[in-house]
């Protein structure tokens, strides 16, 4: 098996909302996850990310875990209104500043920033004008991507510009489980839309003025059909047009796959689509979120690709109760070459949920995380060896944190949080990636052999 090439980038990965606490400090704006974790029944246990990892006010000791455990990148996300308060106008010097001082803390030690635009937290102003279903929400976040490409651009050199705009769109416009917590097809649709629209504004903005390289982190799942009937294979289609290609096709094609629109049938906003038109913009790399695959049987009361999602009973799965499926890893990563082409990718997140035992003597034992990181590094060696053009791989999380809806019960990193007192362990998953990024990744099928627990 081919190795891992030496420019490969190992990283890890966080986002503002999750980790930074102090939301409004130095003169920040509110965004819609700090509205929304606190209407009562948002979020387990009515937390919010008030105070998080106080990473804001730490970052500095986190930087320093970060050159411990020796990773040579680091992704992370801007949060909107610390920036620009208001969303759309005045520039807050003191918030920008903050992420000034932290791509040069990274830079001096040697650790690349992958800088993230939006990962979910809007501003609540922007709220207030109708968010994501505001047409003109598109300008609002190329704006303000202007103002970031203007101030970091001569330092950072990977930039995304949306997170899953999919679980934007998705969970925060149907399902309702996400800021803004709204529930409705068309408005999850439209809202869709002006997320690619906004992505497309902020490549497009890049082109003029940025000098390095732009891409997007989309959450890629392969889709299973539960049985071999035809119903459950139609079924397992419709889904993977639905969490797939619903985003990959406008923005590496330029329109919607043919059968998004009878998907969503009299729920799809066709005037306000044909009116905005899709700009295809091209980008420099693709970032895949990958963390499980699903299974599908037919169910037509599932909205919208009249789907549901079932679980094999001998599956292994993490606390989330997602199955750990590191093939479809790779399996993902061929479909995206084979259907769309030679492209630089990314994977920007992959982790696991566990029930970590408390830290004990400095230790917490987690080796069900050590053992998905490291399945999940063969599955992408296995793309590499396969001509895949991968060029690196980002662990979520760093830390453990705010896990939205979840609030602190759901634990993914790296490194223990104790969220009473703010004191950072090391798992033995950390361990296990320091020696395994030590090595370049050579001997990974051996190391996960020692792993033991
Ligand atoms: C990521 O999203 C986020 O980027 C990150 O902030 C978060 O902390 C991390 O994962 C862990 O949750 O059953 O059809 O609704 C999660 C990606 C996408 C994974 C949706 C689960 C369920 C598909 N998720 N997916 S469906």
């Amino acid at each position: 098996m081919i190795g891992f090439p030496t420019s490969f980038l190992w990283g890890a990965a966080t986002s503002a909302y999750q980790i930074e606490g102090s939301p409004l400090a130095d003169g920040a704006g509110a965004s819609i996850w700090h509205r929304f974790s606190r209407e009562p029944g948002r979020v387990v246990g009515g937390a919010t990310g008030d105070s998080a990892c106080d990473h804001y006010r730490r970052y500095r000791e986190d930087i320093a875990l970060m050159a411990w455990l020796g990773i040579n990148a680091y992704r992370f996300s801007v949060a909107w209104a610390r920036v620009v308060p208001d969303g759309n106008g005045t520039l807050n010097p003191k918030g920008l500043g903050f992420y000034d001082r932290l791509v040069d803390a990274l830079l001096a030690q040697g650790i690349e920033p992958m800088l993230t635009l939006y990962h979910w937290d809007l501003p609540a102003a922007l709220e207030d004008r109708g968010g994501w279903l505001n047409p003109d929400s598109a300008k609002w976040f190329g704006d303000y991507a202007q103002v970031l490409f203007q101030a970091l651009d001569d330092r950072v050199r990977l930039w995304l510009t949306l997170n899953e705009p999919w679980v934007s769109a998705v969970l925060g416009y149907l399902t309702g489980t996400h800021a803004p917590g709204r529930r409705g097809l068309r408005e999850a649709a439209l809202a869709a839309h002006h997320l690619l629209l906004a992505h497309a504004e902020a490549v497009t903005a890049y082109r003029a003025v940025g000098r390095h390289r732009i891409g997007i982190a989309l959450n890629l799942e392969p889709q299973y059909a539960a049985s071999a009937q035809a119903e459950d294979v139609e079924a397992a289609a419709r889904r993977h047009i639905y969490v797939n290609r619903w985003f990959l096709d406008p923005i590496l094609l330029g329109r919607y796959p043919a059968e998004i629109p009878q998907l969503f049938g009299a729920d799809w906003p066709r005037r306000a689509l044909q009116r905005a038109g899709l700009i295809r913009a091209p980008i420099d790399f693709l970032g895949v979120n990958y963390y499980s695959r699903a299974l599908v049987v037919d169910d037509p009361s599932g909205r919208p690709a009249r789907g549901r999602l079932v679980k094999r009973r001998d599956a292994q799965l993490t606390a989330m109760g997602w199955e750990i499926f590191p093939q479809g890893l790779t399996e993902m990563l061929l479909w995206i070459r084979r259907e769309y082409g030679e492209l630089p990718v990314y994977i920007t997140e992959n982790g696991a949920a566990c029930n970590d035992p408390l830290p004990e003597r400095g230790r917490v034992l987690d080796p069900g995380r050590a053992r998905f990181l490291g399945r999940h590094l063969i599955a992408a060696q296995e793309a590499l060896g396969r001509g895949v053009d991968l060029r690196g791989y980002f662990a979520w999380s760093l830390l453990d944190n705010f896990e939205w809806a979840y609030g602190y019960s759901k634990r993914f990193g790296l490194i223990h949080v104790d969220f009473a007192t703010q004191r950072r362990t090391p798992k033995m998953s950390a361990r296990f990636y320091r020696n395994l990024i030590c090595r370049g990744g050579a001997n990974l099928a051996i190391a996960l052999g020692a792993l033991r627990g």
